[in-house]
């Protein structure tokens, strides 16, 4: 037999990022599971995570830096050395910067729990423009969690474990999971707490549901509306902790006072009865009541008062810092920890302005990457020529791909940083292959929530390819920009000593675990000393920012326009086994689901002469194409519906090229549809024709 060894690590085949094991003989992958020590976790990964070992050993993946020589998305490549490479992109960020400035460059990546990197690198070259994709996932969510308790929406913990009663809104948490949330949710469901599912169709999250109900789409804040209303009325909130931590009551009653549970039927199309007695139901099993945030609500064009109705709802049931509630995250410093210190800590403040800082809503932050695009294109406020793309795919992921070109085509130099070909890889100057999460390590992340921690991913294999970790790719180019003094790193363990010094934590803490817990057990907030993070310290349903920053607290209703006749609007979501539009292409997952279909209402397939299993036309303002139907009774007329991430354009991808359609495609003209309070791509305000394919 040969060496084996055991490495606690982080998966990456998707952004939850759950705590691995790796097992390794003679440097070869053998094994991987979730990390055993780790509750809600005990060995158990998702069919993504578990194809983590054929991704591993997929050639089909960039494998050395790769430098376009045809025309932007004509896929005619070199294969360059790093150092050429390196070179060639910041040959071209010395001329933009003499040109333009530093703020000329922007970086953007998929967020999350490893960015000091990535902030403090754009920081040490002198621009103020990084941005994270949240625009287009729960941007609106964020926004309005903290328009309520102050707090974003991942300072926020749901205590499934002692909870009576979930409520989901297209929060398809079977299908679109996070492992350690699905088993806390089925542990909670064998303990006998309630779940109420609406969505647009059904799920897999519907089908183990107590209640399913079937939502017009976009409606939701109506059913919010309608179900505070009798909340408010029949008094069946928690008035103890209301009237201790919520300013607005008052003035929430007025503005529910017409949005009675008859009136949202005629919205939703969920019978008064069934409202009535959700009310019911939650006010009777408050306060470990969980109406969770999700994220679909965050996809239409109000989203930003339909997600702060949830809020709302939370609020009503008094379920914060409670058992079965709403907790409020923690950080080291709750533990008595200092946090990790930051890479940019010696790096001197950047003084120009964000692009966005003038577009976005004052109030609600900055940093939209639909503001960027909307520099890119116009020169305004000022020109931005560099775009640095690190494990963020925007021509997958924001809407209309075709107008995204246009934009792009402004830029001097685009570059992707990518484990994959990724679809902005393929239109971009320059191609970095950075080693998988298999491959690498990365810097030290700390874990909010109940209990703090930290944790490490650790490199389990040497790179198969010419490929490097992100902190090596970033150090480089510093040091090639002339600002090495801010990246003097030469190995990862020099950044996790300095990420660690002062803690009282040192890099074998790690070893055992592959996580450091700060506390043995959960810290609570006391219940009678709650600390919200807004102006006056309470829960705002009125706001209390000062009026130049502020935004209407209640917003009235406005229904959702309904699609005209053989139109739908496009709905689209996950499957348990893909992973945004990143995974198609691996050789197990590409197996058992090898491209999307689309969900059509069978009354609706009736009228259009469509039957199950037919290929169709979809199309949407010039652009169209062909995708077999699935014909069922478990959608609503109005929508279709498909998986989201098929119909990939890159042809070295070679299991999933041109397998399904792009969801994102048929979004014509949506590339600036935002909410205008949240600032959330409005992708849901999607409209498609559906026609039967003539013989
Ligand atoms: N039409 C439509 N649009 C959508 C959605 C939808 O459902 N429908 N979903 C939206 C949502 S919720 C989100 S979060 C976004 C997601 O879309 P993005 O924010 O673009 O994020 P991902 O697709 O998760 O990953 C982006 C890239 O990171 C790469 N990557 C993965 N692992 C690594 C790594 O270890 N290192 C490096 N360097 N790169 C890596 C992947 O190959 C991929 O190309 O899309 C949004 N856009
Ligand atoms: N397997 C897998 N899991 C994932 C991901 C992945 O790519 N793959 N991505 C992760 C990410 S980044 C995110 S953001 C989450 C997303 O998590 P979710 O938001 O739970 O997932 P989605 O599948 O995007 O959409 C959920 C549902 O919203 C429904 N829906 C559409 N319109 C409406 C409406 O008007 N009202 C209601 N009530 N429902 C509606 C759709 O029919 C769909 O079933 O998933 C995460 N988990
Ligand atoms: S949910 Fe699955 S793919 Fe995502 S990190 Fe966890 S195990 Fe990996
Ligand atoms: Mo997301």
């Amino acid at each position: 037999m040969g060496e084996t060894s055991s490495v606690y690590s982080m998966c990456g085949m998707c952004a939850v990022r759950c705590p691995i094991r790796v097992e390794v003989e003679d440097g070869v992958l053998k094994w991987i599971e979730g990390n055993p020590h780790v509750p809600g976790i005990e060995g158990s990964l998702c069919a993504k995570g578990s194809a983590g070992l054929a991704f591993e050993y997929d050639a089909e993946r960039p494998q050395y830096p790769m430098i376009r020589t045809g025309p932007r998305g004509s896929g005619q490549w070199r294969k360059a050395t790093w150092d050429e490479a390196l070179d060639f992109i910041t040959g071209s960020l010395k001329k933009i910067t003499e040109t333009y400035g530093s703020k000329a460059i922007a970086l953007a990546d998929r967020g999350g729990p490893f960015t000091d990197l990535t902030k403090s690198f754009i920081k040490s070259l002198g621009s103020p423009n990084y941005f994270d994709h949240d625009d287009t996932c729960a941007k609106n969510v964020n926004m309005a969690c903290r328009s309520v308790f102050g707090y974003g929406r991942g300072d926020i913990s749901y205590d499934f474990a002692n909870t009576s009663h979930i409520v989901l809104y297209g929060r398809n948490v079977f299908e679109s999971l996070q492992v350690k949330e699905v088993n806390n949710i089925l542990d909670a469901l064998d303990a006998g707490a309630k779940m109420t599912y609406i969505d647009i169709r059904a799920t897999v999250t519907a089908s183990k549901a107590d209640k399913f109900l079937m939502i017009r789409p976009g409606t939701d804040y109506a059913l919010n509306l309608a179900l505070i209303h009798v909340i408010l009325k029949e008094r069946l909130y928690n008035a103890d902790f209301v009237n201790k931590w919520v300013t607005g009551l008052t003035e929430l009653e007025g503005f529910v006072a017409p949005y009675t549970p008859e009136w949202a039927e005629k919205e939703t199309g969920i019978p008064a009865c069934e409202i009535a007695g959700l009310a019911h139901d939650v006010g009777r099993d408050k306060p470990g009541v969980i109406f969770h945030g999700g994220w679909m609500l965050s996809r239409y064009i109000d989203s930003f008062y339909s997600s702060r109705s949830i809020y709302i709802l939370n609020a009503l049931m008094g379920n914060i810092e409670t058992k079965g509630g709403l907790i409020i995250a923690k950080g080291p410093k709750d533990a008595g920890v200092s946090p990790l210190h930051s890479l940019g800590e010696s790096i001197p403040e950047v003084k120009d302005k964000i692009v966005d800082a003038g577009m976005a809503h004052k109030s609600l932050g900055t940093g939209h990457v639909v503001n960027l695009y909307k520099a890119i294109k116009t020169g305004v406020p000022y020109p931005v020529k560099a775009f640095l793309a690190y494990r963020y795919d925007p021509m997958a992921s924001l809407p209309d791909p075709e107008e995204q070109k246009k934009v792009l085509d402004n830029l001097e130099m685009l570059v992707s940083i990518d484990v994959n070909y990724s679809e902005t890889g393929w239109y971009s100057d320059v191609i970095l292959p950075e080693a998988t999460y298999l491959e690498r390590s990365n810097i030290i992340a700390t874990q909010t929530g109940p209990k703090p921690g930290f944790i490490m991913r650790r490199q389990a294999v040497a790179p198969r390819y010419d490929s490097k970790p992100a902190w090596e790719i970033f150090t480089l180019i510093a040091g090639k920009m002339g600002a090495g003094e801010y990246f003097p790193y030469r190995s990862i363990e020099e950044i996790w000593e300095r990420q660690l010094a002062g803690t009282g934590i040192r890099i074998n803490d790690f070893d055992a675990k592959g996580i450091v817990g700060l506390a043995k057990n959960p810290l609570p907030m006391d219940r009678d000393d709650l600390k919200f993070k807004t102006q006056s310290g309470k829960i705002e349903f009125v706001s209390q920012l000062p009026a130049k920053d502020t935004f209407e607290s209640f917003a009235p209703y406005v229904s959702p326009k309904k699609p005209g006749e053989g139109y739908f609007r496009l709905a689209f979501g996950r499957t348990a086994v893909h992973a945004h539009a990143q995974s198609q292409n691996n050789i197990y997952l590409h197996e058992i689901v090898p491209e999307n279909e689309i969900w059509i209402n069978r009354d609706e397939a009736d009228k259009l002469g469509i039957k199950d299993g037919d290929m169709v036309e979809v199309s949407s303002d010039g652009y169209s194409g062909k995708i077999k139907a699935k014909v069922t009774p478990y959608i609503h007329p109005e929508a279709v519906f498909m998986l989201h991430g098929f119909g990939s354009e890159i042809p070295l991808k070679t299991r999933s090229f041109k397998k399904g359609l792009r969801d994102t495609k048929f979004a014509k003209g949506l590339l600036e549809t935002v909410d205008p309070v949240g600032g959330g791509v409005a992708y849901l305000e999607c409209m498609v024709r559906v026609g039967r394919i003539k013989q």
